[in-house]
């Protein structure tokens, strides 16, 4: 312990050293390049903020959906049908794919995974809200699909064009996936909405309990985003918190309109005027809460990913075992 905080004071001392050595020039000169826009690339020279932004954002979005395999793996043994359950099983792969492909960019930036995983578990870093809550019916999967996954693709379009290279690149194919991921719980919500009462009573259920947390994935209101004026300038994210988050709404009330259900909000209202649905408040509260480590499913989500390090420890071994016996001959041969 001692030795690992002593650690992360080299490194802030190091970020400190190479911030000031940032002349308004040289800052000057990136900003142009973000607005022309230019990707910057691992090696091109960079603002160490805009570095540690990127570390932030990128793994807290990996360990997002690395956690988030969690509740939906939950269903794959109760998964009603063969073809249910060999889609979710994709999906869940898919996700687990998506981590790595994060991590890899995220290691572009010159920290390694085994960091940002301990970082993880020791409660250092995020992970999406939404993976706080539990999957209790089945409708569940049909609602996290539509519904989580669709919020994650309004989010991740734009992060497509992010001036990051490798995380615009990773977020490409990752949308691909997430737009399947969308249609097979969008196709989940169809069939039950056209099934018994007790089946669209479930899915109603479900809309109630994951309406609100899904509403609170894109983040805190603009007002209070510590992150988000600087990412935009910087050209990381290209729309604002609310902004997204009304573009969602916007998407998803017709959505839930088509498939009979209510969305679970008095306060909910079209604005013609504006052309858009209006939410009633969301409760932050409970948001901040969540954050804290107060929701239903923190510590179970975390102790997961802590039993899957420690059951996975054996296969670290193994591979470092195996790479310095075959690094032995090849320096000798050397
Ligand atoms: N949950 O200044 P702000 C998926 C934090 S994976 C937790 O607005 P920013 C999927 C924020 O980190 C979904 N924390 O921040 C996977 C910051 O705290 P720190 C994940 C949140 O970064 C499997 C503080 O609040 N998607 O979809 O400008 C199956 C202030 O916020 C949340 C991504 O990660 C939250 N909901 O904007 C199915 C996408 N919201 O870091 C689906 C990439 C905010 O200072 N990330 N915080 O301690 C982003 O686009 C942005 O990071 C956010 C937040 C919009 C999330």
């Amino acid at each position: 312990m001692y030795s690992q905080a002593l650690d992360q004071r080299d490194v802030q001392r190091a970020d400190s050293q190479r911030e000031a050595g940032e002349s308004p020039d040289r800052l000057a000169r990136f900003q142009a390049r973000v607005e022309a826009e230019e990707k910057i690339e691992p090696n091109d020279w960079m603002p160490e903020a805009y570095r540690r932004t990127l570390v932030r954002q990128i793994s807290q979005h990996a360990h997002s959906e690395i956690v988030g395999m969690g509740p939906e793996g939950n269903w794959i043994t109760r998964a009603p049908s063969l073809r249910r359950k060999a889609a979710l099983l994709a999906k869940v792969q898919d996700e687990c794919g998506h981590g790595v492909y994060l991590y890899a960019a995220a290691e572009t930036l010159g920290v390694s995974r085994e960091e940002l995983v301990d970082q993880l578990l020791t409660g250092r870093a995020k992970y999406s809200s939404i993976f706080n809550y539990p999957t209790l019916s089945w409708a569940d999967i049909g609602a996290i699909g539509w519904l989580v996954d669709g919020a994650a693709i309004m989010n991740q379009i734009p992060l497509c064009r992010c001036s990051y290279g490798p995380y615009a690149r990773a977020m490409i194919r990752v949308c691909k996936e997430e737009s399947f991921h969308q249609r097979q719980g969008y196709e989940i919500m169809v069939t039950l909405c056209r099934g018994t009462a007790a089946q669209r009573a479930m899915a109603q259920d479900a809309l109630d309990r994951w309406w609100w947390p899904v509403l609170m994935m894109f983040g805190p209101p603009d007002a209070e985003s510590q992150h988000s004026d600087q990412s935009m300038r910087w050209k990381i994210k290209r729309f604002t918190n609310d902004g997204l988050r009304q573009k969602f709404v916007d998407a998803t009330v017709p959505q839930a309109r088509y498939l009979g259900l209510a969305i679970p909000d008095p306060d909910l209202r079209f604005d013609e005027a504006a052309g858009h649905w209006l939410t009633g408040p969301i409760d932050w509260a409970e948001f901040r809460r969540v954050l804290a480590g107060g929701g239903v499913c923190n510590r179970q989500r975390l102790e997961a990913r802590r039993r899957a390090q420690q059951d996975g420890a054996w296969v670290r071994d193994a591979a470092r075992a195996y790479a310095a016996k075959h690094a032995a001959p090849a320096r000798e041969a050397a």
